[in-house]
């Protein structure tokens, strides 16, 4: 895209979110005016705030479809969804909002088959990506213990009821498919600092989802097989060059594993919205996990609130 496409992009998108926004203000308007008043300013701007955020959403939800219609067949950085746009003004503050591919990360949850058991090929990527983050890779086994339906403790690195039970307080694994990635924190091995290097390649979405190789970043595309190193897997970025593979199968067929080769894609239904409101002295940041269905209408199927 040119410059003044660039532009004319981001004119579009800033427009588009002032009508979301003006929209769901005006409904909340009519709801707020039956409130009480006396509530305190804070209080009043983390509403406001929260307003805000749906109309983030609903405007994510807006260049979602439009993406849907102008290219189905292709999810990558060169399109609209992926533009960043500068701050907002809006009234009393500003509001930014950056919408990112989640499949183009690591999904946490195809570590378990849909019964419950451990998917070796994710395993063994996840693995991959350990050791390319200089994390030890041990860990992946506790991992699929949190996730995996049996109680059974994994051997040398594992994790089960009975390790979390001497915690304090105690809890138990999950045993089944995590909201969130945050949830690491909670697996026997993980500290804060492996968490912050692990979190933005990794991600948990519905199990099965494929691997978007048009937006995946080259630690990502190297996690894939032994055979992509990290300088292979920036020159497949590069080869994108700010937009689709022209054909995965032939890019891919040489460097993974047939059964790899199948679970990845060029398109992605899963997208992470970041909203951040900034109301006088108030911040606040929302996060959603949005769903794209074929026909590309769009839900939200996790969402986080929180300072930032
Ligand atoms: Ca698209
Ligand atoms: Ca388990």
């Amino acid at each position: 895209m040119n410059l003044y496409g660039k532009q004319r992009g981001v004119a579009v998108l800033t427009a588009m979110l002032v009508v979301a926004i003006g929209t769901i203000i005006a409904v909340n308007l009519l709801w707020q005016g039956t409130l009480d008043l006396r509530r305190t300013e804070s209080a009043l701007a983390a509403d406001q705030g929260l307003m805000f955020m749906q109309g983030a959403e609903a405007w994510a939800a807006d260049i979602l479809r439009q993406d849907m219609v102008d290219s189905p067949a292709s999810d990558n950085l060169g399109e609209q969804w992926a533009t960043q746009l500068p701050p907002l003004p809006v009234d009393g503050g500003t509001i930014i909002g950056k919408l990112e591919d989640l499949q183009g990360r690591f999904n946490l949850n195809n570590l378990v088959k849909p019964d419950g058991t451990e998917n070796p090929l994710a395993r063994q990527q996840f693995e991959r990506l350990l050791t390319l983050l200089q994390i030890d890779p041990g860990l992946a086994g506790a991992v699929v213990d949190w996730l995996d339906a049996d109680n059974d403790l994994r051997f040398p690195n594992g994790g089960e009821d009975v390790t979390y039970a001497g915690a304090d307080p105690p809890y138990r694994a999950a045993d089944t498919m995590i909201t969130s990635a945050s949830e690491l924190m909670a697996v026997n091995g993980f500290k804060r600092e492996t968490y912050s290097a692990l979190a933005p390649y990794v991600t948990a979405l519905p199990i099965g989802t494929k691997l978007n190789v048009n937006t995946a970043s080259p630690l990502v595309l190297a996690s894939l097989s032994e055979d992509i190193d990290i300088s292979t897997a920036e020159g497949l970025v590069q080869q994108r060059n700010d937009g689709a593979f022209v054909d995965i199968d032939k890019t891919f067929e040489g460097l993974v594993d047939p059964k790899v080769l199948k679970q990845i894609d060029g398109v992605s239904q899963h997208f992470l919205l970041t909203a951040t409101v900034t109301l006088g002295t108030n911040q606040l940041t929302m996060r959603s996990v949005l769903q794209r269905d074929a026909s590309g209408v769009t839900r939200a199927l996790f969402r986080s609130l929180g300072v930032e």
